[in-house]
């Protein structure tokens, strides 16, 4: 039986950090047997916010050997940068045609981001859900795992695809959220009301995938909790509930044993031992980011093949498309 194909895309907006990992990184690369797999910076995706061109370009080749060390395997995955496949753009702008204003008028994303950020209020930040819907589709991708804050624009990509495939003709996939069930929402260790986001200001808030064992271990020590000491398994505490989180993705522990395991411990102690797996896990990433990170050329050549591979797809559903809302 053909295997399911999955795409996901990630932003070279900065460092990546745990809420990425947690969110969608990590169940990349933990499923790539399972499916056949696409993966893509977003690199036009970012230029929605400010970036400097410089910094961009290699802020995407740094993504790019980020990726390969969490242990994308070019074997079994496709990756690629966006702006090196044209259909994306062209195709966003067919749908865009087929999304009506009220449905893009609700994204949240759009809400919380341009509040964020008043000076760069501009149409293709408006426009973000239509290019990612135009990512997942040209590829007619089965599933899509991302982290739970993606799951408007999923849904968006959804309704424009039945909605042209019912007004046009069959032309592409529906495809399916694939949302993990601990991690789809890592929060800020400074504010666990928040979820851990790049461009959040503060120093104690995000764990990055880089940082070293002395930061990690001194973020954690600092994050928020609260005045109870029960260290249990508790929606409605914030704080502790995200750190028992980040420490049962990383053990594969049971809540219970979690929970049994620090029935007389103290914050102190939890939080270190948070801290450790968190360390254990990033100290072979790290170690591999850093050996790629004198193979340039080598993560240049994995990224051009990885788009010639998967262009073809990308180009017969744009064709489609294009035909079937009659465009020569
Ligand atoms: P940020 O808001 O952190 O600046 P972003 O939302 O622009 O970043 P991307 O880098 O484009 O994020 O996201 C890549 C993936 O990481 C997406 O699948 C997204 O759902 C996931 N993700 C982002 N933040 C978190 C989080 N705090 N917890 C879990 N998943 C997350
Ligand atoms: N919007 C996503 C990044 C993204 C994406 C995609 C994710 C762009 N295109 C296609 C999955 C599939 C985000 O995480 N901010």
């Amino acid at each position: 039986m053909a295997k399911k194909r999955v795409f996901s895309g990630i932003q070279p907006t900065g460092q990546i950090h745990l809420g990425n990992y947690l969110g969608a990184v990590k169940n990349w690369v933990d499923s790539q047997d399972e499916y056949e797999n696409i993966f893509c910076v977003v690199n036009s995706h970012a230029i929605t916010t400010t970036q400097d061109p410089k910094e961009l370009k290699e802020k995407t080749y740094e993504l790019a050997g980020m990726l390969l060390a969490c242990g994308i395997d070019v074997e079994k995955s496709n990756l690629f940068i966006q702006s090196e496949i044209d259909e994306h753009p062209a195709l966003a702008w067919i749908l865009d045609c087929n999304i009506p204003m009220g449905e893009m008028n609700r994204m949240t994303q759009f809400k919380d981001k341009s509040s964020k950020n008043a000076k760069n209020v501009n149409v293709g930040l408006f426009n973000y859900p239509a290019l990612m819907a135009a990512d997942i589709l040209l590829y007619q991708s089965d599933g899509v795992p991302v982290g739970e804050d993606q799951k408007q624009h999923l849904e968006l990509s959804r309704n424009v695809a039945m909605k042209f495939n019912r007004d046009f003709g069959e032309c592409f996939k529906i495809p399916e959220p694939l949302i993990p069930k601990v991690g789809a929402r890592v929060m800020g260790l400074d504010d666990p009301s928040v979820k851990m986001s790049k461009s959040a200001k503060g120093n104690n808030h995000a764990i990055f995938l880089l940082d070293s064992p002395e930061e990690i271990l001194k973020k954690f020590k600092k994050a928020t909790t609260d005045s109870h000491n029960a260290i249990i398994f508790d929606e409605t505490r914030a704080g502790v509930y995200n750190l028992l989180s980040i420490y049962e993705v990383f053990t594969h522990k049971s809540r219970e044993m979690i929970e049994n395991e620090f029935a007389h411990k103290g914050y102190g102690e939890f939080k270190i031992a948070v801290a450790e797996v968190v360390i254990e896990a990033l100290r072979p990433i790290q170690e591999e980011y850093l050996r790629l990170s004198t193979e340039k050329g080598y993560i240049q050549k994995v990224l051009r093949a990885g788009a010639d591979k998967v262009r073809p797809l990308a180009k017969a559903t744009y064709q489609k498309a294009k035909d079937l809302v009659g465009l020569v």
